[in-house]
């Protein structure tokens, strides 16, 4: 199987973009990328991101100007890395960048309360940092950052970025162990009121895979909402990579998770696994917030790139 570079759909194109990928596991061959790798070194990566209004009017993060997008871009890193993220905000209100999951300081909260927000026409420095897990001295154990988390706004419209959130300044941030297994590629789905990546009702976002690829679905959720993630034809272990660590791990086997807001979590499934190629459907379970629009279409090509048939509206 094909394993590309590290995070290569996470980020736009130039060097920027080159210099956000962690170096030294990028085109990894199949028996290397699924054995632990060789020690890596923790990584301090310095980039600019960009606050900007988008032509609809929604507002976006980007990592060059004028690349600004709903979601914003895909952010990974390593359980030891630090990210350093200088963020310009082109608005013409104070703008924030705030995260979950990983370590920082008060003055990187990105909050009104600690006045850790960007004037307009100015730039701050943002520092994330994350660890590996360990043991404290009392022999309890200390997590580490590893997970599927996001990073939104938090104070556009309100002390708490409401309005922000509501227009699109929310993004995903993948922290990874030291011998994860990699994706062929990544897909960012957010439930956003009753949108879904403040599309329209029924746009989708539709994504689409070759079958056997490796495919991860990280899912976050924002607004005022509950809502039950769905995907036709795929499962996956409710746990923290969604995979099962061998045989005997007892993580249930879920194909439909509740999630609320600011809630995030991601998953590792083989496209068409077991099922073939075709259009599944991925979709919010609530019924009224399906039937008005909060689906979207993961098509599973066979590998010369086919697929059965014209996929079928979603609403009608
Ligand atoms: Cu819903």
């Amino acid at each position: 199987m094909r394993r590309p570079a590290f995070s290569r759909r996470s980020f736009t194109r130039g060097a920027a973009a080159a210099s956000l990928a962690p170096a030294g596991l990028a085109a990894l061959g199949t028996a290397q990328a699924q054995a632990l790798p060789a020690a890596r070194t923790a990584q301090v990566r310095r980039f600019t991101m960009y606050a900007e209004e988008l032509p609809d009017g929604r507002l976006g993060y980007g990592l060059e100007p004028g690349e600004a997008r709903v979601p914003g871009p895909l952010l990974e890193m390593y359980e030891g890395d630090t990210l350093q993220i200088d963020l310009v905000n082109t608005l013409d209100v104070p703008v924030s960048l705030h995260v979950h999951g990983v370590d920082y300081a008060n003055d990187s909260d990105g909050t009104p309360l600690t006045g850790s927000t960007v004037p307009p026409g100015e730039s701050r420095l943002y520092t994330w940092n994350s660890h590996a897990p360990g043991v404290r001295s009392d022999g309890t154990v200390i997590p580490g950052s590893a997970g599927y988390w996001h990073y939104h706004d938090h104070v556009v419209g309100t002390p708490h970025g409401t309005v922000g959130l509501q227009k699109g300044l929310y993004g995903p941030l993948v922290v990874r162990r030291q011998g994860d297994i990699l994706p062929d590629r990544q897909f960012t789905i957010v439930f956003n009121d009753m949108t879904i990546n403040n599309l329209r009702p029924h746009a989708g976002p539709n994504f689409r895979a070759t079958i056997g690829e490796r495919c991860e679905i990280i899912m976050i959720t924002h607004g005022e909402f509950y809502h039950t993630f769905h995907m036709h034809g795929h499962r996956w272990a409710d746990n923290r990579t969604g995979l099962l660590v061998d045989q005997n791990d007892p993580s249930r086997i879920i194909d439909t998770k509740i999630t609320g807001p600011a809630e995030s979590f991601g998953f590792q499934v083989i496209a068409g696994e077991h099922v073939g190629p075709g259009h599944w459907m991925y979709h919010c379970h609530v019924q009224s917030h399906s039937d008005m629009g909060m689906a979207g279409i993961f098509t599973v090509t066979s590998r010369d790139g086919s697929y059965p048939g014209d996929p079928p509206s979603l609403h009608r």
